[in-house]
């Protein structure tokens, strides 16, 4: 026997149009999940959808036996890049497989401790910027983290300078790329005939040929060099890298779109996870004093390393609490393969798109207990975080799950760890305007708005 899924009542054609905040959904979904449930559904025009937002429903969804992930709500990123690795349909299409065991290893360990100096050098960057602004300036976090994560990405996939430390105006192609997430994040909210959309439409066709022809220019640059770099990148794993199980190379076409979604998937994703980390730091600073703590033992004086790096449990603690807690990428989309049943009497039609709501299933009482909405990192202490994940697996899921899970987690585990390294290791922070509160802003990821903090130097600069 199956049981309705529970829906919030709908109006004629719009259907449940009028419970989402478009502009702003994740709060409307917070509010439906805590009125209806850990699952419920809602009817859009064109689409319906099911929302999970505790750990066993979540957990079940992600059984890839049954369900797989969806890009029903990307379509309009494919626009940009194609069968890239986000947004391909996944097994079913070639590009996707080549792709994938490509890149692999080209995201192994190996490959991403090379990356380290440059890294480091971005890093850096941002420390010098916050040192020489003095300790009165307000910092604009979320501006700076997303310089740092871009800037890293571009260097370190294909030795690409966005410089972004260095200028007041966004590089181009930065501009073109933000133009292109937020025109289609709005159009996949649009629920009028394309006609109403014509100067958008022109706009955002001429973004992506931007980004795609200076994407080509970085490849053919690489292809034609005189004298070779020696770059052992990403973008070099893809020129030379041969699939084991095809035999095939990537494309030039699958490159250019792969370049386009590391920084894409690379730059606001890390980015805003550094800022949700810089504001647990600054709101808890018992947290922040044992944090520097670990940075000064680890490291002292000198220069962060590449050997510290898995030294740093504590800040590799703090920064899954804060994916737990903030997980930048809210929700990710699966699909019922097959009529599905799930939590025992909810019947999925077959490729029904259902959202694993994060910020709700991520802070499961049943899982985490009553203080489930408390920042506490040592609760994310390697045995800690080991024992959570075999005996809950999914409970922690901020960068996805299975197959379609995020291939740049080790790229942006290194990155995050380093830049918060350096940071500490520099500076004391406190918050510029004490009574704020978190607001959100909210495009492929959430990330805190008008979040500033005063830097103040512990020393000279290292
Ligand atoms: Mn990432 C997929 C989160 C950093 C490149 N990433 C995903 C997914 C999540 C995610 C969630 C799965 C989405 C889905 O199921 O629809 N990613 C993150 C987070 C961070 C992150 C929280 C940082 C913190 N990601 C990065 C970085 C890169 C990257 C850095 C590249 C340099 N991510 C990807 C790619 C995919 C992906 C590529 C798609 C993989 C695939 O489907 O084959």
């Amino acid at each position: 026997r199956t049981e309705p899924i529970p829906q919030p009542p709908k109006a004629p054609i719009l259907g449940n149009l009028g419970d989402l905040d478009v502009k702003f959904p994740l709060d409307s979904f917070v509010n439906l999940a805590n009125k209806y449930g850990s699952i419920f559904k809602l009817s859009l025009p064109g689409m319906g959808l099911v929302v999970v937002s505790d750990w066993e429903m979540v957990h079940e969804v992600c059984d890839d036996s049954r369900f797989r992930k969806s890009i029903k709500g990307d379509l309009e990123l494919r626009n940009a890049a194609n069968d890239g690795l986000f947004t391909s349909t996944g097994e079913d299409e070639e590009n996707w497989g080549v792709a994938h065991r490509v890149l692999m290893s080209a995201f192994g360990p190996i490959s991403i401790r090379n990356m380290f100096d440059e890294m480091h050098e971005v890093a850096s960057q941002l420390a010098l910027k916050w040192a020489r602004q003095g300790s009165h300036e307000p910092l604009d976090v979320s501006g700076d983290m997303t310089r740092l994560a871009l800037d890293t990405v571009a260097l370190c996939s294909m030795g690409f300078r966005f410089n972004s430390y260095y200028r007041q105006d966004l590089h181009p192609f930065v501009n073109a790329m933000n133009e292109v997430l937020d025109t289609a994040g709005r159009r996949a909210n649009r629920f009028m005939p394309s006609v109403f959309y014509h100067s958008s439409n022109r706009k955002f066709k001429e973004n992506i040929k931007l980004l795609r022809s200076t994407a080509r220019e970085v490849v053919d640059a690489r292809k034609s060099e005189e004298v070779p770099s020696g770059r052992k990148d990403l973008l070099q794993a893809m020129l030379a890298g041969v699939d084991p199980k095809t035999g095939r190379k990537m494309t030039e076409e699958s490159i250019i779109d792969n370049l386009i979604t590391f920084l894409v998937a690379g730059h606001e994703t890390t980015a805003a996870t550094l800022s949700f980390a810089m504001y647990n730091l600054v709101k808890f600073p018992e947290v922040c004093r044992k944090a520097q703590e670990e940075v000064d033992a680890v490291v002292g004086k000198g220069a962060v390393t590449l050997e510290h790096v898995p030294k740093l449990q504590y800040l590799s603690a703090l920064i899954r609490e804060t994916l737990r807690l903030n997980a930048p990428i809210t929700a990710f989309a699966r699909e019922a393969v097959g009529d599905q049943i799930i939590g025992g009497k909810y019947l999925v039609k077959n490729e029904t798109q259902i959202v694993c709501f994060l910020t709700k299933s991520q802070s499961d009482p049943i899982i985490w207990g009553p203080d489930a909405n408390m920042f506490k990192p040592e609760r994310m202490l390697d045995d800690n975080f080991d024992r959570m994940q075999k005996k809950y697996p999914h409970c922690w899921s901020p960068f996805g799950t299975g197959i379609r899970a995020c291939i740049g987690r080790p790229f942006a585990w290194q990155e995050m760890i380093l830049a918060l390294a350096v940071l500490l290791q520099n500076f004391n922070f406190v918050m510029h305007n004490p009574s704020y509160t978190m607001q959100l802003s909210q495009s492929l990821t959430i990330k805190p708005k008008n979040f500033q903090v005063r830097a103040i130097s512990r020393e000279d600069l290292t």
